[in-house]
């Protein structure tokens, strides 16, 4: 039987279900990976499940959030981290060693295998043909624990490629260009399957652009072929053995397709406040910035900084514009030192600061007051940059250091001759800031700074939910606004009792303090409720607050897990209309015996009855039921 490229990888690490078609399956994880802002919680629930060492191939642990040190509390996270990785068997990379997906690609990506992270945007690593899935961190640990992590049934979309990309147009625009078809929920239990022609015309770096951003569709994976273009980036990383040759099966059909014809794209941009508000960049000319920021998990790659670097040599940057360039990981700044391409940069006017997530999630360089900005970065959604007024674009290297030196959003094709850059056959490799597990696990000792709260406890799911519609939103809300990042509010990730007070802080300040007063209630969402990031204090700060169930038009994948695992029950609207019928303040009330699928919610302020759905297999309802999978977890342990 012919197999798509995901198939195979499935087939290989199959535990539960049926090969095909893609029911609700389990899967073997190989590598896991986690960052600060979602890793603290991740490792307390880890140890909670009491496993002496993690259980598979590779775990790796990314500091690159929260690298601001302004007082004790995130220095003392990265000590925890450190701490805990040294005890359970985990690779530990360092505050400025670089950002997670662009280290995990260049150092440890492995075509053939699977991944699953603690950050939506682990698909980059589908760059190298693994199959590399973003979840909430109690499925992380979970995984590292020696859990399956489970799927629902997945389409499989082939997405072509043909013919090579025209100068000055890029991977950025590529997959911006499949943002505005798809739009931020078109891929929404789907994988991008990338095949054709036009694939061997990119780069490893380049396919990771475009793998990242997929999941701006809220797709659950993307996937490229394994080749020799594969094959030469490994080897430049000294990684060759870890080469296969990998792609699907002649004649396979796709149950969706795309076509894009690399050599018609042309340099595209999104406008405020969505990903998938994608233009023509010729169509917002002319646009007065106020900053340029290079860098993020999407476009900091050697490959794309070196193109930065020769567009700006010899240039100078405008006066209005300020520009901050983070390179991805240390092994991208390295080898711009020793190419000399760092000195370009600076030259140029660029501010160069550290290798991590930095702007990207609102840690520092916060547009001005009303401010513009062109940004390589994934997300733009209303307040993230930290300024609440700011307009921010994304767009590719090529368009942002267009618009730097212009002062001003304009098309890289006025840029003149495109430089041709070759990459270089090895690169250097320094893995100096990983620290690998110790060998003495025993005598390692884990600090909890006193910012570090021990994990809340929850009951189980009571038989009736009772309570008041909170707060009631449109489509699209994302998790930055559930629980928003930012520098201030980013230090207190491990403390729930404490960031729970920021919950919907920016749409409705006083819900935090509202849920408590009135003992928790629900919350009525529209369309793809909880897009964007994995955080799972998304789930866990409304749990916290007492938010007993969202009913949503429909929720995106993350989210949707995460509320499981942290005990709300998400409800999906029978009728899209009933969503006008419910309205902030009234009392509802509905019965959660059996976790049936068909769910009749009260409404007795409106003494009107509303058809609810809960879409959940039975894995999902013990889960449920249970009042979370951490206490799941310790159940079916305790039966052991
Ligand atoms: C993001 O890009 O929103 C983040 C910050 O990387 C998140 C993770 C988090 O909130 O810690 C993500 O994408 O999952
Ligand atoms: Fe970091 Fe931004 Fe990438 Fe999230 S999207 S991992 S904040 S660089």
């Amino acid at each position: 039987m012919v197999k798509s490229l995901s198939e195979k990888i499935i087939s290989n690490h199959l535990v539960e279900g049926r090969d095909k078609p893609w029911e609700q399956i389990g899967l073997r994880i190989d590598h896991t990976l986690t960052q600060d802002a979602t890793g603290t919680i991740a490792y307390l629930e880890f140890e909670a499940m009491g496993v002496a060492r993690v259980k598979t191939e590779l775990s790796l642990s990314f500091v690159d959030h929260n690298i601001l040190q302004n007082d004790f509390r995130n220095p003392d996270d990265h000590k925890y981290l450190q701490g805990v990785a040294a005890k359970y068997g985990i690779v530990f990379s360092r505050p400025g060693n670089g950002i997670c997906h662009q280290v995990y690609l260049e150092r440890f990506a492995r075509p053939g295998y699977t991944l699953l992270g603690s950050d939506s945007h682990t698909p980059t690593a589908g760059g190298t043909g693994m199959l590399a899935i973003g979840a909430g961190g109690l499925d992380v640990a979970a995984a590292m624990a020696g859990e399956p992590f489970y799927l629902e049934r997945q389409n499989v979309m082939g997405i072509k490629l043909t013919r090579t990309l025209p100068p000055f147009s890029s991977a950025k625009d590529v997959i911006l260009g499949v943002i505005g078809r798809l739009g931020v929920k078109g891929g929404v239990n789907k994988v991008l399957e990338y095949h054709g022609p036009g694939v061997k015309a990119l780069s490893v770096p380049e396919r990771g652009t475009i793998a990242n951003m997929g999941t701006e569709t809220g797709a659950t994976t993307s996937v490229f072929p394994s080749d020799n273009v594969t094959r030469s980036f490994l080897k430049a990383q000294e990684r060759e053995q870890h080469w296969i040759d990998l792609k699907a099966d002649e004649g396979f059909s796709y149950e969706e397709n795309l076509e894009v014809n690399l050599g018609e794209v042309e340099p595209l941009i999104a406008l405020p406040h969505s990903p998938d508000k994608v233009r023509k960049v010729s169509e917002v000319e002319g646009t007065a910035l106020d900053q340029v920021c290079i860098g993020s998990c999407t476009n900091s790659s050697l490959r794309d900084l070196r193109i930065a670097a020769e567009l700006l040599k010899g240039k100078r940057i405008n006066d209005g514009v300020s520009l901050t360039i983070s390179p991805g990981s240390r092994q991208v700044l390295e080898n711009l030192i020793d190419s000399g391409d760092l000195l370009h940069l600076v030259k140029a006017g660029a501010r160069i600061i550290e290798s991590a997530c930095g702007p990207c999630i609102g840690t520092g360089q916060a547009p001005s007051t009303d401010g513009v900005s062109l940004r390589t970065f994934n997300r733009n959604f209303e307040g993230r940059s930290g300024t609440q007024s700011a307009k921010v674009y994304l767009g590719s290297i090529e368009t942002a250091v267009a618009s730097a030196i212009q002062g001003e959003i304009t098309d890289p094709r006025k840029l003149g001759k495109y430089p041709k850059i070759v990459l270089p056959e090895k690169v250097n490799v320094n893995d100096n800031m990983f620290i690998f597990p110790s060998k003495t696990p025993s005598s390692t000792r884990i600090v909890k700074g006193p910012n570090i709260k021990p994990l809340p406890s929850f009951p189980s799911m009571p038989k009736t939910l009772r309570g008041e519609v909170l707060l009631k939103v449109g489509d699209n809300v994302s998790t930055d606004d559930i629980l928003p990042g930012g520098s201030t509010i980013l230090p207190l990730r491990s403390n729930i009792p404490e960031i729970s007070k920021f919950t919907f802080n920016y749409l409705d300040p006083e819900f935090a303090q509202r849920s408590l007063d009135k003992g928790g209630g629900f919350i009525v969402g529209g369309e793809n409720y909880g897009q964007g990031s994995s955080r799972e204090h998304a789930a866990l700060a409304p749990k916290f607050l007492g938010v007993k169930a969202i009913i949503a038009k429909s929720f995106a994948r993350i989210h949707f897990a995460n509320l499981i695992n942290f005990g709300i029950a998400p409800l999906i609207f029978t009728k899209k209309e009933d969503y006008s019928n419910l309205s902030h303040g009234d009392a509802l009330e509905m019965e959660m015996k059996d976790l049936d699928t068909n769910i009749c919610l009260r409404d007795s302020t409106k003494e009107v009855q509303i058809p609810v759905k809960l879409r959940l297999n039975d894995r999902q309802k013990e889960v449920l039921n249970a009042g979370g999978k951490l206490n799941f977890i310790r159940a079916k342990q305790r039966r052991r």
